[in-house]
């Protein structure tokens, strides 16, 4: 009832909304309506009302719950279900068990804060409150465990087209995951999985996007390494907006992906790249090389043309540039 009443508050555009006519209309009293009025306020949201008109917003707050996120939303499946909260250990842990519930494909859980943020090998991940995006979005496409890896680069694809339109800003591509501007990380992009031998139950696609930071807002270990659209743009960015076009983008290149291969993401992907034709160190779990990045297989496996003039493809490591 909250977000119905909210809807019809943006809906009004600023003009009352009777609140004797949603108690009608949902057969509740104008007391019950006035309590969620003030559940609104709690939440943030400046609300007038007018003797025998009715309640009008005036202004909402900077949060991306799921009425501000799908005023926006123009996909029909990413964001139809989202979970929102104003803070949690790390969205990456409850899109999780929510997917082994059987949460629907699309399903997306937004936290204002994370205090257990995760990056891959359980590297921590700054999330502070309020400033950035940190999302994990459960799909369920048809693909094999194999074919799993390629989504991070569908997932970067998607993040970084949003990031250009949104923000108006020129993100590029490190190979797998990570979004840089001006050499700093703005995005990381965590990919797990949940799958039988032979297929894919659900990829879960932890997405943090540094947003509305200023230099003071990350710690001292990161301030040369990472940064935000806001210090990169100069301006504020709407938190909301972004998400609804970033998840507006990811389904439509999940699609892509899934309808016809890899070699459509592949070419986008080579267009934002900044890693293809660099020298460079890639360091794995179990053995460090050294060579020339060529560009990313049809698997998404990146081809590094080693000392001896030999090709070898890796499917996931750190890689430094040389
Ligand atoms: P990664 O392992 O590639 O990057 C982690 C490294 O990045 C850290 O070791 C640190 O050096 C640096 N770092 C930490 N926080 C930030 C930050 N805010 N900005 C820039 N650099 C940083 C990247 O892993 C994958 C990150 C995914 C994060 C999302 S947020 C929603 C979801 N929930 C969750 O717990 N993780 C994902």
């Amino acid at each position: 009832m909250k977000n119905e009443l909210l809807k019809r508050l943006f809906e009004a555009n600023g003009q009352p909304v009777s609140g004797q006519e949603i108690a009608d209309e949902f057969g509740l009293s104008r007391t019950a309506i006035w309590k969620y009025v003030k559940d609104l306020e709690k939440d943030g949201y400046e609300i007038g009302s007018i003797r025998k008109k009715g309640y009008y917003l005036i202004a909402v707050p900077d949060r991306v719950n799921e009425a501000n996120v799908k005023k926006h939303l123009k996909s029909t499946v990413f964001g139809q279900r989202i979970d929102y909260k104003e803070s949690c250990l790390s969205t990456q842990f409850i899109a999780h068990e929510e997917a082994q519930n059987g949460a629907p494909n699309g399903t997306v859980v937004i936290s204002e804060e994370q205090t257990a943020g995760k990056g891959r090998m359980s590297r921590p991940w700054d999330s502070a409150d309020g400033k950035g995006i940190w999302m994990s979005v459960i799909t369920r496409p048809a693909l094999t465990p194999q074919q799993a890896p390629q989504m991070t680069l569908v997932a970067a694809v998607a993040v970084t087209r949003a990031i250009e339109e949104v923000a108006g800003v020129n993100p590029s591509i490190k190979w797998p995951n990570d979004i840089l501007i001006d050499g700093k990380k703005v995005t990381g992009i965590l990919t797990e999985l949940q799958a039988d031998p032979d297929r894919v139950k659900a990829i879960i696609l932890g997405i943090g996007i540094n947003v509305n930071q200023n230099e003071e807002d990350f710690p001292e270990e990161l301030k040369s390494i990472a940064t935000s659209l806001k210090i990169v743009g100069g301006k504020t960015i709407n938190r909301a907006i972004l998400i609804a076009k970033t998840l507006e983008l990811l389904e439509h290149y999940t699609n892509l992906y899934v309808a016809h291969g890899f070699s459509p993401i592949k070419l986008l992907w080579e267009g934002y790249s900044n890693t293809v034709g660099k020298r460079i160190r890639a360091v794995m779990f179990n053995e460090t090389i050294e060579g020339i990045a060529m560009g990313i297989t049809e698997d998404g496996m990146l081809n590094l043309k080693l000392e001896d003039g030999s090709i070898r493809g890796i499917f996931s490591a750190d890689i430094h540039f040389q």
